[in-house]
This record gives structure tokens, C-alpha cells and sequence, in this order.
């Protein structure tokens, strides 16, 4: 099981690094940060004003039967509620729009880059990893954004605003509550620290978890085949047991550090009591100051408490962030040219001339391979498995780029074209047939407009597969669930048959599934393939004995070497590995065939 490492990666809460890069995707909408610091500002000032209207309420006018004034101070009470609720709707939908709109921002350009990256990485990164990249950790910094810049600020203008009251009317309570203040910024810091170990332990636990999971659902059948159900439940049991000690640890911080918050408070307003009540009683301090005290005191506790849990949501983004970053840098990328040529229309003549490559460094799994293919001739190429045949394939796509020597399409070298352009010229259908969730049409035609209907159904009957699709319920606009677990796999290969030609390219690619299929579909195939090859350069990767035959020249691979070449008679007359191959595979289907 692949551990990603990248989950383990414990951030600092605040990074000036990434936070400037942050930053960079913030600037377009500057006027919403401008906006919400401003109402955040006013906000935090209406929160702090009123225990203050209260000192005034209780002291000027209460003691005073004042009536009147007693009035207009409950009106300005209520009215800073309302100025406040208006405002909190305001800040919390723009916060939210501005986070959002990053995001979404954000996220299309993680999603970009993902598209651009060469196969290479592919290879190497688990799908999951990269999925949570655009889900999970773009949401962590949606948190960031909508909450955490923005709340940090008002907390502490909160926090600020408070001081200023207090201190403007007594000095000496002032300093007496806040003595508490010392002992709850270090166990806020003690708390934060242990939480935030926690958290990361929690968090790699769950990546394994979710990776467990989704590895354990891709191969359910073979789980379920082989009786595995009960050893997997118990391998399952453990992750999840530590998981769950992980989040265990974490709540155990959480449910002390909310009870000391409270004694210090309780401690708070007990001072307050006692010594503001001792100078009123020695007529030094009014009564109303001292219920003001007691609001503040409330007050300035939440903030403080929750500057906390604003530092985790920054510590996640900080971390996430950094994982985001570290994937929109990835240079695994196949580089166009700087100055591309074009490519006109394609005759279709190929050549690889003294072929080097590796998918890992040093590791050649193709050897010096130099061959040619005239414009409109069909070469197959055979070989034991692993010998290096679907890399050829890679490699005229460039799908990956190869180490040594040079591959040309009509004398150009392939690495001087656009390798969308290149592409465009090329069909290919790969041996693990891919179809994506949509329709039967929208797989054939991927949704290209330059493709009509009619063309979609010219290509389906060409190949054989109209016959199936126009049984099926919708037709063409049946669904395809599940990357076609309710089609055949004779089927699947007819519908990647007839994308292939729906394109009309004049290369075509053809990477046979070994599987083997009712002599039926067999016969559909076999034709559909002859009516691919019809008028286009094309390789096909071939177990059909028939295929390889009519081929006008074949390759034989062997452990990365291009061993032999010739025609079906030449290679048998050789004796060499083709003639092995042939006593050793083939054989019996042409002996099948005379039956
Ligand atoms: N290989 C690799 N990384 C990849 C793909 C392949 O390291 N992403 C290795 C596995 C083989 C070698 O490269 O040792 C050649 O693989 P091919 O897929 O080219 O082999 P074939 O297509 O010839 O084999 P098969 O007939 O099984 O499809
Ligand atoms: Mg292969």
C-alpha cells in the first residue's frame, strides 16, 4: 500500500512564502478584501461598544431614574445589533463569494496542469493523491480564504477595541482581569502544539485509511473470488484502529483545553467581583463599570479561544497549500517547441533511426530500434509480453519522449511538431479499452462537434458495432455506466474500434487485447480491423494470427530489441524467434480455422 508522503507534510501555521503566492490568486479580487476589512473594522468596533452603553445605561441613568435617557440608550443598544446583523450578512456572503471565486479560480488551474502533465507522472502517482489534491485540499484553502484571513482580522480588532474600552474607564481592573491573560496565551500555545501533532497523525491515518478503501473497492471481485472478505475486514480493523486512537488523542486536548479556558474565566470574573466590587464599595469605581468588565471579560475570551482554532485552519491551508504548489510545479511535462513546424497533411511515412528509451533511468526497455513504414502500409509487431511492444505506441504519441536516436512522421522529427498537432493525425485504441461515463455516441465521437451523428453511425456500421447498439434500449444515447461494466468486452473494443475511425486519422495505432472473444464477435472484429487498416499507415500490435499475416512486413520484438523483420514467409523461412512464436501460438489458431 503506497503511503502518500505528501499528507504527512506538517505545515507551519503561517509560511511568507506560500502566503505571498497565496496572495498572487487573492489579487484579482482586491475589492473584496478591502470591502471585508472595512466592515470587519466597523463590526468588531459595534461588539466592544456595548457593555460600555450598558456602563452608561446602569450609571447615568438607572441610578438616576432617568427615564428618557434610559430609553434613548436601550435604542442605540438595539440599534448596534441590528447595524451589526446587517453587516455580519454582508461580511459573511462576500467572504464566502470572494473564497469561493478563488477557489473555483484555483481549482481550473490545478485541474489545467493536471491535463498538461506527461504520462511519466501518471506512472508514478497514485490516482487518489491527485484527486485530493483538487478536492480536499483546494477546500482547506476555501477555509482560508472565506474564514481565516478575514476572521483573523476581526478577532483581533476585537480583542483591540476591548483593551480601548477597558482601559478608558478603569486601568487598575483592567490590569487585575487581564493577570489571567499570561496563563491563557501558554496554554493556548501548549494546546495548539498538541493538537497540531495530533492532527497530523490523524490525518496520515486517514490517508491510509481512503487509500485502503478505494484500492479495496477497485478489487472487490477478487477479494470476494478468492474468500479474502475476513482477512481484509481485519487488515481494515487496524487501520482503523489507528486511526481512530489518532482522533482519540486529538478530542483528548480538545476536552481539556475547553475546561481550563473556562476556570480561567470563572477566575477572571471572580476578580472582577472582588476587586471591582471592593472599590465600589469604597466608592472608587461605579457598579456600572464593574457589569461592563464582566461583559468584556466574555468578550475577549471567544476571540482568543477561537484564534486557536484559526490557527488550524490556517496550519491545514498552509500544508495544503504546499501540496497544491508542489503539484502545480511539477515539471513532468512532454514540452512543444518553441518554434514548431507545421505539419500539412500527412502521407503518413514513419521512421524510428536508432531508438533508446526508458520509462526509469538506465532501465532500457527499448534497444536501439530503427525501422521504417511507407506511407499506407500496415506493419505488425509480435513479441513475447513485456518485450517493449505498447512503448513503441507511447512513443510515436509522444506520450513520453525518448531517450536516444529520432522519430520522424513524414521526415519530421516528431519532438520539432506541436504534439497536438501531431496527435491529431494519429488514431489509437489501446489495449485496456477506455470508456468514459456519458453516452455510446459521446464515446465514439468524445463529444468533438467537428463529428456529426451521421458520421458516429458511418464509423459504427464500418466496424461492425451499429448491429449491437441499435438493440440496445436508447441506442446510441444509451449510458455507459461504470467505464462499460454492462458492455462487453468485444463490444467495448467495437465502440474504441469505431472512435478510432469516427477521427479518420491517417496513422492509426492498434494495440490488440489479448482476450479472446466468441468466434462471433471474433468474425466482426476481424473485419472491422480490415476495414481500420484500409487506406491509412497503421500498426497494429497483433495476436491474430490473420492480422499478422496480411501485414507487409512484421516486427518481432524480443527483450527490447527489434530482432527480426520481413514478411510472414520470410520470418518462418528464418527460423528464427518468429518461427518459434508461430510452432508456439499460432499455429493452433490456423489449425483451429481448418476445422
Ligand atoms: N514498463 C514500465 N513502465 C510503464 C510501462 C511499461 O516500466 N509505464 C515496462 C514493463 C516492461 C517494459 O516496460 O518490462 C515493456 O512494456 P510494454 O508495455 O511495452 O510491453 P508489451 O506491450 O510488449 O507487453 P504486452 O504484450 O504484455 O502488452
Ligand atoms: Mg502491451
Amino acid at each position: 500500500m503506497s503511503v502518500d508522503r505528501d499528507d504527512e507534510i506538517l505545515g507551519k501555521a503561517y509560511d511568507s512564502q506560500l502566503m505571498k503566492r497565496l496572495l498572487g490568486y487573492v489579487k484579482p479580487y482586491k475589492k473584496y478584501v478591502v470591502f471585508a476589512i472595512i466592515l470587519n473594522i466597523v463590526v468588531a468596533g459595534l461588539g466592544p461598544v456595548r457593555p460600555f452603553l450598558t456602563k452608561i445605561a446602569i450609571d447615568d441613568y438607572i441610578i438616576t431614574s432617568d427615564y428618557e435617557g434610559l430609553f434613548i440608550i436601550a435604542a442605540f443598544l438595539v440599534g448596534s445589533l441590528m447595524m451589526q446583523a446587517v453587516i455580519q450578512y454582508f461580511l459573511t456572503y462576500y467572504t464566502q463569494l470572494m473564497g469561493q471565486k478563488i477557489i473555483f479560480d484555483l481549482r481550473k488551474k490545478v485541474f489545467a496542469h493536471v491535463q498538461k502533465l506527461a504520462l511519466k507522472f501518471f506512472d508514478k502517482t497514485p490516482i487518489g493523491r491527485t484527486v485530493t489534491r483538487v478536492t480536499n485540499d483546494i477546500e482547506s484553502l476555501n477555509e482560508l480564504f472565506s474564514s481565516g484571513i478575514v476572521m483573523v482580522f476581526s478577532d483581533l480588532f476585537i480583542i483591540f477595541w476591548i483593551f480601548v474600552f477597558m482601559f478608558f474607564m478603569t486601568w487598575d481592573l483592567s490590569l487585575v482581569t487581564l493577570s489571567v491573560l499570561p496563563v491563557l496565551i501558554y496554554a493556548t500555545f501548549l494546546f495548539r502544539r498538541k493538537v497540531r501533532e495530533a492532527y497530523r497523525d490523524e490525518r496520515k491515518h486517514l490517508a491510509r485509511l481512503n487509500s485502503y478503501m478505494q484500492e479495496h473497492v477497485s478489487g472487490m471481485s477478487i477479494v470476494q473470488l478468492f474468500t479474502k472478505e475476513r482477512e481484509e475486514r481485519k487488515r481494515y480493523a487496524g487501520i482503523g484502529t489507528d486511526y481512530r486512537t489518532a482522533k482519540i488523542n486529538a478530542v483528548f486536548y480538545y476536552a481539556i483545553f475547553f475546561p481550563v479556558v473556562e476556570i480561567l474565566s470563572s477566575i477572571a470574573i471572580g476578580l472582577i467581583i472582588w476587586y471591582g466590587g471592593g472599590n465600589v464599595l469604597q466608592g472608587t469605581l461605579t457598579i456600572g463599570s464593574v457589569i461592563a468588565f464582566l461583559q468584556y471579560t466574555e468578550m475577549f475570551f471567544r476571540p482568543i479561544r477561537d484564534l486557536s482554532e484559526k490557527y488550524n485552519i490556517m496550519q491545514t491551508a498552509m500544508a495544503s497549500s504546499e501540496r497544491l504548489f508542489n503539484l502545480l510545479d511539477d515539471k513532468t511535462i512532454v514540452e512543444n517547441p518553441e518554434s514548431p513546424k507545421q505539419l500539412g497533411t500527412v502521407t503518413g511515412k514513419i521512421d524510428f533511426k536508432n531508438v533508446w528509451f526508458a520509462y526509469n533511468k538506465g532501465e532500457y526497455v527499448l534497444k536501439d530500434v530503427s525501422f521504417s513504414i511507407n506511407p499506407g502500409e500496415t506493419i505488425a509487431i509480435v513479441g513475447a509480453t513485456g518485450a517493449g511492444k505498447t512503448s513503441i505506441n507511447n512513443l510515436i504519441t509522444r506520450f513520453y519522449d525518448i531517450d536516444k536516436g529520432s522519430i520522424c512522421i513524414d521526415g519530421k522529427d516528431i519532438k520539432s511538431i506541436r504534439k497536438e498537432t501531431l496527435r491529431e493525425h494519429i488514431s489509437i485504441v489501446l489495449q485496456d479499452i477506455f470508456l468514459f461515463s456519458g453516452t455510446i455516441k459521446s464515446n465514439i465521437n468524445l463529444d468533438y462537434e467537428g463529428i456529426t451523428d451521421a458520421q458516429v453511425i458511418d464509423a459504427a456500421k464500418t466496424v461492425g458495432a451499429h448491429d449491437f447498439i441499435s438493440n440496445l434500449p436508447n441506442g446510441y444515447d444509451e449510458e455507459v455506466k461504470e467505464k462499460g461494466a454492462t458492455l462487453s468486452v468485444g463490444q467495448k473494443q467495437l465502440i474504441s474500434f469505431a472512435r478510432a475511425l469516427a477521427f479518420n486519422p491517417q496513422i492509426l495505432i492498434l494495440d490488440e487485447a489479448t482476450s479472446s472473444i466468441d468466434t462471433e464477435t471474433e468474425n466482426i472484429i476481424q473485419k472491422a480491423i480490415e476495414k481500420l487498416l484500409m487506406g491509412r499507415t497503421s500498426i497494429v500490435i497483433a495476436h491474430r494470427l490473420s492480422t499478422i499475416q496480411n501485414a507487409d512486413k512484421i516486427l518481432v520484438m524480443h527483450k527490447g530489441e527489434l530482432r527480426e523483420m520481413g514478411s510472414h514467409q520470410e520470418l518462418l523461412s528464418q527460423k528464427g524467434i518468429y518461427y518459434k512464436l508461430y510452432q508456439l501460438q499460432y499455429k493452433d489458431q490456423e489449425v483451429l480455422k481448418t476445422i
